[in-house]
């Protein structure tokens, strides 16, 4: 049976998948993967991604269509390019899944989930999924994008996830504002930070515990928020239900999923994950000469400009001495796509690109423009954005040690028939 169920928890209508091997466990309100034969799913062929050892194969995993697997544990899987041609929101089941542990929880008991307040403030608190529903909702679109996301693509390569260019995905979230959460537990006067932890526990306790912070100006920003929602639907297992951090404009290594402990500290933060890794060069660009080490680093935060080509990919072919209408998306850290140039002839002449329409600062904006090829002839697309304060991508990538926040103007090759 391959329709979907609806399913009914306390948490409202979840709709699941039989075939996606979920079932309601046997707690009330549970909701559970049925352990590990629920990660090998059909195979359904394979994706070339355009770099060396770059074969993946399509896999259905639980909620989710066939989408290419990088690594099954801990569970990473990556987009398919031209689902981002299909609308300007990622569909749920599409969207990408990272997680650094094994140990992703697959079992959810959503009545007895609490939010844990913590650490340096007036009186701990415990929110249950229905308290934290009763705070006022917000909803902002923001692109969820990996740090990593087109890894694959430095040069010189370098290690960690070989992504292309779909470990992003762009998604309206519903939640509540993180400040109106430490709000009800009252700040203490050296409260400097605010620490996350996802419900995952390390596989071994050699394994340092994926917990990630944030400073307290930025903890406190109307625009960061414990999202409960997706696209109006429950998250995904795979994308942190029940709840996540959503931390729009900056690297989702931030937006901690299953997000269960929130510990506000007076202090640094001296954990793995923030000390020790998505760190870049202390340096304007967060870059250094393509094989270069750096020497003094800073944590990740806010994305570079992107803006890409979603109607036609690299190889493919068109139809000459006809109009066509090219398509794509552009994104940035929040200040907002102002323009979007589009080149025919491998950057000499730039056109102006027509913007659709604007789903906020943090969303993807889509944009299109005419393009008529001559038959016979080979194309090198090019498109450039540019956002309010100026930024943009150059021809040649921004590089750095562990491939994180790429930048550049993306070529899509194509020949006219
Ligand atoms: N609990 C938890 N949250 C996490 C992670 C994780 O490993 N555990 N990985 C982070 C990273 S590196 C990324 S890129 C995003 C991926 O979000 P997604 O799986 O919803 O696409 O989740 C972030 N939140
Ligand atoms: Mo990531």
């Amino acid at each position: 049976m391959n329709e979907k169920d609806k399913l009914n928890t306390e948490e409202g209508d979840l709709t699941l998948s039989r075939r996606n091997f979920f079932r309601l466990g046997a707690g009330l309100g549970a909701l559970a993967l049925t352990g590990r034969s629920a990660f090998v799913g059909a195979d359904e062929g394979n994706i070339e991604l355009p770099f060396a050892n770059g074969t993946r194969p399509l896999v259905a995993y639980p909620q989710k269509r066939p989408l290419m697997v990088h690594t099954a544990r801990g569970v990473n899987l990556e987009t398919p390019f031209h689902v981002f041609n299909e609308g300007v929101f990622t569909p749920n089941d599409a969207f990408f899944v990272r997680w650094s542990s094994s140990a992703m929880p697959t079992q959810i008991d959503t009545v007895n989930y609490r939010v844990n307040v913590r650490g340096r403030v007036k009186k701990q608190i415990s929110f249950s999924i229905d308290d934290l529903k009763k705070l006022p909702a917000m909803e902002i679109a923001a692109v969820c994008q990996c740090a990593g996301n087109s890894r694959g693509f430095s040069m010189p390569r370098v290690p960690g996830g070989q992504w292309g260019n779909g470990a992003m995905g762009n998604a309206k979230w519903t939640g509540v504002r993180l400040k109106d959460v430490l709000d009800q537990a009252g700040l203490e006067a050296d409260a400097t930070r605010v620490r996350f932890n996802g419900l995952e526990k390390p596989s071994a306790p050699s394994v340092p515990d994926v917990i990630k912070s944030l400073d307290m100006d930025m903890a406190l920003s109307p625009d960061v928020f414990i999202a409960y929602a997706m696209n109006g639907e429950p998250l995904p297992v795979l994308n942190g239900f029940p709840v996540r951090l959503v931390v729009p404009g900056w690297y989702a290594t931030y937006w901690v999923k299953m997000l269960e402990d929130i510990e506000v500290l007076n202090s640094e933060d001296e954990s793995y994950f923030m000390k020790s890794t998505y760190r870049i060069p202390a340096n304007a660009c967060g870059c250094v000469e393509p094989g270069q080490k750096s020497a003094k680093t800073v944590p990740i935060t806010r994305f570079t400009i992107r803006s890409f080509i979603t109607s036609l990919q690299d190889g493919h072919q068109v139809k000459g001495g006809e109009p066509h209408t090219v398509k794509g998306i552009a994104f940035d850290s929040g200040f907002g796509i102002q323009r979007v140039l589009f080149s025919s002839d491998g950057g000499r002449q730039w056109h102006e690109a027509t913007l659709g329409k604007d789903y906020g600062k943090y969303s993807f904006r889509e944009w299109q423009i005419p393009f008529t090829p001559a038959r016979g002839q080979a194309y090198g697309l090019m498109v450039m954005a540019v956002n309010t304060i100026g930024e943009s991508q150059a021809s040649t990538p921004l590089w750095n040690p562990s491939g994180y926040s790429r930048n550049i103007i993306e070529t899509v090759n194509v020949k006219a028939v």
